[in-house]
């Protein structure tokens, strides 16, 4: 069973969005375009709470994108996106979601970040994605979305410990940053992950 899981392709991400990832709409008509290719699709949805401590705003005198240490791990602090039931929050409506089987949502809990759609960041608590991967019996686990450099990268790094043949389609995915994105292929590569490209 080969499967293609979507990250993250919410508005917030994408162009006009809080926390638009350069050229993220890209990914789109190639996603539409691939998905009959997969026996199933999941896709993950961001989904926090306005009290969530990723947030700059919820710090008092910090800036976005600063750097702070957050209850042990350390947090980038973001600007406000993917608020739970906010028009950012929801998955683009150029995104043809009639294949997606299922949607995990992930980053609830306002004391931690969740950047893999499997674990929050401090590996605690799980989604419940891979034992639904494995039910399905999936062996080969394809992503693509949003953000390469950060929710991508950690469901990359979490699909292959759990024990997936894992890929990343490079042409459906894009960064925040792109040195971020180097060092993250670099990494998945070492773990024994896949870097391909589709079309
Ligand atoms: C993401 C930063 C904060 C992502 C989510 O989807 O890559 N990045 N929350
Ligand atoms: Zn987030």
């Amino acid at each position: 069973m080969k499967a293609l899981l979507l990250i993250d392709l919410q508005n917030d991400f994408l162009e006009g969005g809080s926390l638009a990832v350069p050229k993220g709409n890209e990914v789109i008509p190639i996603v539409n375009q691939i998905q009959s290719r997969f026996d199933l699709i999941v896709a993950t949805q961001d989904w926090h709470p306005a009290n969530h401590k990723s947030f700059a705003s919820n710090h008092k005198g910090r800036m976005v994108f600063e750097k702070i240490d957050l209850n042990g791990l350390e947090q980038v602090l973001w600007p406000d996106h993917c608020i739970q039931g906010t028009v950012g929050a929801e998955l683009s409506d150029q995104l043809d979601a009639r294949p997606i089987e299922v949607i995990f949502r992930k980053g609830v809990d306002p004391d931690i970040d969740s950047y893999s759609g499997f674990y929050d960041n401090g590996h605690r608590r799980s989604t419940g994605m891979a034992g639904y991967l494995r039910d399905k019996g999936v062996t080969a686990l394809y992503v693509a979305g949003l953000a390469a450099d950060y929710c991508v990268y950690y469901s990359v790094l979490d699909a292959i410990a759990e024990g997936f043949d894992t890929y990343l389609i490079e042409n459906a995915t894009r960064a925040i940053s792109d040195e971020g994105f180097q060092l993250a292929k670099k990494e998945i590569i070492k773990r024994s992950g896949t870097i391909v490209s589709v079309l």
